[in-house]
């Protein structure tokens, strides 16, 4: 069936699963009236394979991976676009293994994280590239970052090539009940190799998140989660640079790949996937209005994020924007799982400026129980690049006319 042909199917049938496999075992489950049975009967069918069935061949990311539709710049994570199915913007979402890289190793000689490195000595062991089996959406950890306006209507195409069930959860997003994604409880499970569409309208703005609504801390845990960004019809303010951070966390003990979701006790900390040194820099000018939109979806931990030289603005929550007169100045936000905390500020103060949760214990990267010398600087740790308006300029604060 074309991809068009199967899109207009499953919307006549909307609301049921479009099965793309195991037909025999969807249609038995079907014989049970309660969902609550068919979970049971499910998993029974479905004993865990590990990290990947390998009977499952995994999909390439779908062609619409990378193409930017907004202007959310999510470091490290690739935007998602969408084709038109008459007024109804339709994505596709893939939960696959991924094999991913949360440190790539010794950054580059001549880079600013390479000065940096050096200076700090650079220590063994805390630069070696960590790898993970992961899991994640359409080749990436976290996925594909998703943007769409206030008043759209969405359709987002799930297919799921893991070794388990799953569904998604669209956290924050007021939905109808059956397309919450909480699997054995609004929807049935998606089966490993079958495909389940979600539909609705956002009357919402504002920063959200999908994540894996299934075996939550197995799955959200191995990285089945990302951005959900929904444009007010008209913005109050003009944005330059628009940043999305996703906040998480794994303990991988060492020379592992497979990290140890039943752990309380992180060792790697990363904003979108990835760990100081190997996160991206953030790249500004000088003078422009810069959002950063921090998500965490860590299964234990709070993130105090602090930038140096500004005071930010936070102008927003999971809930959407806070209005003006509630708005409140900081330079460092506490992110708590499972919430949003959107800020703005204009980047004034040119140089490198180090933006980094302030709970020390989680820019180390490999933690050891030892002590290390001079430990440089990795886990949740980036840095916001100013570029100068004027080369060699005298430096001035804002208050000095
Ligand atoms: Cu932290």
């Amino acid at each position: 069936m074309k991809r068009r042909d199967f899109l207009k199917k499953s919307a006549l049938t909307f609301g049921a699963i479009a099965f793309t496999g195991k037909k025999a075992l969807s249609q038995e489950h079907k014989a049970h009236d309660s969902m609550a049975n068919s979970v049971i009967h499910d998993m029974r069918m479905h004993m865990p394979v590990g990290w990947a069935d390998p009977h499952i061949k995994l999909s390439p990311p779908p062609p619409l991976m990378g193409r930017q539709m907004g202007r959310v710049h999510t470091p490290n994570v690739l935007p998602l676009g969408f084709e038109m199915d008459g007024k109804v913007k339709v994505f596709q979402l893939i939960a696959q293994p991924v094999e991913h890289y949360i440190l790539d190793g010794e950054p580059p000689e001549d880079s600013i994280w390479g000065r940096f490195y050096r200076a700090k000595g650079m220590m063994h062991g805390m630069i070696l590239p960590q790898k993970i089996k992961g899991w994640g959406f359409n080749g990436s950890i976290p996925g594909p970052t998703i943007e769409a306006f206030e008043g759209d209507r969405i359709r987002i195409v799930v297919k799921n090539e893991l070794p388990e069930p799953t569904s998604i959860h669209w956290h924050g997003l007021e939905v109808p009940n059956d397309m919450d994604g909480v699997g054995g409880l609004t929807q049935p499970p998606i089966q490993p190799g079958e495909t389940f569409i979600y539909e609705f309208t956002l009357y919402q703005n504002g920063t959200f998140m999908y994540h894996s609504g299934f075996n939550e801390k197995k799955q959200v845990g191995m990285g089945l989660m990302g951005f959900f960004v929904i444009h007010p019809k008209k913005e109050k303010r003009k944005i330059d640079k628009d940043f999305a951070i996703m906040l998480h966390e794994m303990k991988i003990l060492p020379g592992n790949e497979n990290p140890d979701v039943t752990s309380t006790d992180p060792n790697w900390f990363t904003f979108n996937g990835k760990s100081a040194p190997s996160a991206e820099i953030l790249h500004v000018n000088q003078g422009d209005r810069v959002r950063i939109r921090f998500a965490n979806l860590s299964s234990q931990n709070s993130h105090p994020i602090h930038i140096h030289g500004f005071t930010w603005k936070v102008v927003g929550t999971e809930g959407g924007p806070i209005p003006e007169t509630a708005q409140w100045p900081g330079n460092t936000v506490n992110v708590p799982p499972g919430t949003v905390r959107d800020v703005e500020f204009i980047a004034w103060n040119p140089g490198l400026w180090e933006l980094h949760c302030h709970k020390l214990h989680h820019i180390i990267n490999a933690h050891a129980d030892i002590p290390m010398g001079v430990m440089p600087m990795g886990g949740m740790a980036t840095i916001l690049n100013v570029i100068p308006k004027e080369k060699g300029a005298k430096w001035r604060h804002p208050k000095e006319s």
